[in-house]
């Protein structure tokens, strides 16, 4: 078995298993080399290249790789036409406008709207039998937050509208990307999987009440979808210190928390090692602090996460751009070497 497989279930493992949100990307030069070819639409819709990104942090040593594919690709088969404009990040050509046009909106058979994802997945797998590979998607909130806004946004002003205003249309809303996320990730482990990642970066926009309200119970539902799938399954999630008891209400092998909250703190919230394992939660500004500093962080996570088994050592968020590989290589070592049993 695998140390990350393990501590997923909270069995003790030889070492505290460690991987990267965005652990395929901008920072490494042989990433960027690629990306001086192809553009990011083209690297992801592409087999052979998506499964040579996937596995280039291998070399770091991690003990878990994911998907190289974005949360974004499911809004192309939902027709919203999706582009990365350079310097700006991504862009909705279609962005959902109307309560008419949630109406619209339909869920799409994966096998042909996602296949080159599956076919990812099986090339990852047959090029690299050891290393467990976690496929993921998007959360409902977070998706219907781009489809919405038709790209990145500061203040959500379209989505919360929606939610306040019209809370039948986003009942719909988030129905059918629930639908859509619950079959994209049982393909995926399907095509061979180990493991499933939910990211809900932006719902720590929401207040309590309304994550309570409008986003839960559609959380709850995709994640009981999920469990005759007999893999780990992890929900991430950035913002939500204010709420964590809430979380407890979701069938999750993992929960994975940010830097704005002690990690200690926040697994008690959860219920404990008793009830369920924690992800987290180096801040990624963590990795351009000077190599002592940085030490010192890593250090104070697994403090407190005190070696019970059910630790998942990684980043609170995804890795920068600007981030040295030497750093995150340290890490890995530092991490292994502080936890390995004796
Ligand atoms: O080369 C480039 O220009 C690309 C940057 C990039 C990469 C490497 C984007 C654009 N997407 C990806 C791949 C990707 N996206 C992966 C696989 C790589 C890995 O993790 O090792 C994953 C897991 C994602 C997930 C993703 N995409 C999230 C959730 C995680 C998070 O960081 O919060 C989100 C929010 C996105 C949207 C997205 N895609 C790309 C960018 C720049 C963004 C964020 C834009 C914004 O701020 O709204």
């Amino acid at each position: 078995m695998s140390r990350f497989l393990d501590a997923c279930y909270r069995r003790p493992t030889d070492a505290t298993p460690v991987w990267f949100m965005r652990q395929a990307g901008r920072y490494q030069p042989e990433y960027r080399a690629l990306r001086a070819k192809y553009d990011l639409l083209t690297m992801l819709r592409t087999p052979e290249i998506a499964v040579q990104v996937t596995l280039l942090p291998k070399a770091l040593g991690v003990d878990a790789l994911i998907l190289f594919a974005d949360i974004l690709l499911p809004l192309v088969p939902l027709g919203l036409g999706l582009r990365f404009v350079p310097g700006k990040g991504p862009l909705l050509e279609r962005s959902l406008r109307t309560v008419d046009d949630i109406a619209r909106l339909q869920p799409f058979p994966i096998e042909e709207g996602l296949g080159f994802v599956l076919e990812t997945v099986r090339g990852v797998r047959a090029a690299e039998p050891d290393l467990p590979l976690i496929g993921f998607a998007g959360a409902p909130f977070t998706l219907a937050s781009y489809a919405l806004e038709g790209g990145g946004s500061r203040h959500y002003q379209r989505t919360k509208t929606l939610m306040y205003a019209h809370p039948d249309a986003w009942d719909r809303l988030m129905r059918v990307l629930t639908e859509v996320t619950a079959a994209y990730l049982q393909a995926q482990v399907q095509a061979g999987a180990q493991a499933v990642q939910v990211f809900d970066s932006w719902v720590g926009a929401l207040s309590p009440a309304m994550y309570r309200r409008a986003v839960l119970p559609h959380l709850q539902r995709l994640f009981s979808r999920l469990a005759d799938l007999r893999v780990p399954r992890i929900y991430f999630s950035t913002g939500t210190a204010g709420w964590l008891p809430d979380l407890r209400s979701l069938d999750v092998e993992v929960i994975s928390v940010d830097w704005r909250v002690d990690l200690d703190r926040a697994w008690a919230q959860l219920g404990g090692p008793e009830r369920v394992a924690i992800q987290g939660n180096l801040d990624p500004l963590a990795l351009l602090a000077p190599r002592d500093v940085l030490r010192e962080q890593v250090h104070e996570v697994l403090r407190r996460a005190g070696g019970r088994p059910g630790h998942i050592f990684n980043l609170g968020h995804g890795i920068l751009p600007d981030t040295d590989p030497d750093q995150v290589r340290r890490v890995v070592d530092w991490v292994h070497e502080a936890t390995l049993a004796v």
